[in-house]
């Protein structure tokens, strides 16, 4: 079967890093398209957001990732460190976290994975080019380097195992954008949201790769085709908010790598020597 059935209800949808940020906005519209919501995290971080009903998981702990998937048709994943900086801890969240994740998948037979990549697998490229998922991928460090390695996973555990991953580059899901870099990354709530239905509902992804911006009109990304694939039609556009923040550059030196490469602000941060 090829394209959407928006009636199709989705059946146990496990959310990790479901008390962070995202996590947070996500619940309640998963929620309400799934049988069954699981949601995970570190234990002190749902104690902080009081998530009573959250299952504490170290993504960097194989046997726990592996229980945590059992009975899991479907795995939105948010968990992981969500910045640049030292790749040891990067190491064990991410890496290590995506790897327990895909194995777990496979032997526990889940069969899609909605993934939240990032931005930051192109951010070394300048702002002035228009960037297809098709392109080279030029990360700006540790982190975007990460989600790089989670998206090889998605492409070998598609073309070995048959499991979906749509992998979303996820550009800069605030409530409003809030500096002029915003204005071409942002993605509203409502179009995280729909994005991440989207991806969970469509038809054979295989191993997709797709941008997740709302419909910026100063966006850098051309994800069309991907998007089509998976019936997301952005909603909201970050033009609105040019009067309000278009004035406002990432760095106060125009040629600043910050101002000058997609990444922004990650341009600035690192390198990280060992101690
Ligand atoms: P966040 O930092 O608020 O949430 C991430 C959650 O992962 C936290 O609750 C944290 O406790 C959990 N976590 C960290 N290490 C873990 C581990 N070892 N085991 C289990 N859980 C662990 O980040 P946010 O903003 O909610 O982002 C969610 C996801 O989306 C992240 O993967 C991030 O990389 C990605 N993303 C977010 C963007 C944004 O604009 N917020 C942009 C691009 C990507
Ligand atoms: C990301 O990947 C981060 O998780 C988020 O905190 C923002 O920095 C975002 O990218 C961005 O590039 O704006």
């Amino acid at each position: 079967m090829t394209g959407n059935d928006h009636h199709h209800r989705l059946g146990t949808v496990l959310l990790t890093g479901a008390a962070g940020t995202l996590g947070r906005v996500l619940a309640d519209p998963l929620r309400a398209a799934c049988a069954l919501l699981r949601r995970s995290d570190l234990g002190p971080a749902l104690i902080a957001q009081g998530l009573a009903d959250g299952l504490a998981c170290d993504l960097a702990d194989t046997g726990a990732v592996l229980h945590l998937l059992e009975g899991v048709d479907a795995v939105v994943h948010l968990g992981g460190i969500a910045v640049e900086g030292p790749f040891q801890p990067i190491l064990q969240a991410n890496l290590l976290g995506l790897h327990n994740l895909y194995e777990a998948a496979r032997r526990q037979g889940v069969r899609r994975i909605v993934f939240a990549s990032s931005n930051h697998v192109t951010g070394c490229r300048r702002i002035d080019e228009r960037v297809t998922p098709q392109d080279l991928p030029r990360p700006d460090g540790n982190y975007g380097l990460s989600k790089l390695f989670g998206e090889g996973l998605a492409s070998l555990y598609f073309d070995r195992h048959g499991i979906e991953t749509v992998s979303l580059r996820i550009g800069t899901a605030t409530p409003t954008p809030l500096d002029r870099r915003a204005l071409s990354t942002w993605l509203s709530h409502a179009d995280l949201a729909r994005l991440v239905l989207a991806a969970l509902r469509a038809r054979d992804v295989g191993a997709l790769v797709v941008y997740g911006i709302s419909a910026n009109t100063a966006r850098w990304y051309d994800s069309d085709a991907g998007w089509a694939r998976i019936d997301y039609q952005p909603q909201d556009n970050a033009e609105a908010f040019r009067d309000r923040v278009g004035h406002l550059p990432v760095h106060p030196d125009p040629n600043d790598p910050q101002n000058r490469f997609q990444g922004g602000s990650f341009m600035g941060i690192g390198p990280f020597d060992a101690t």
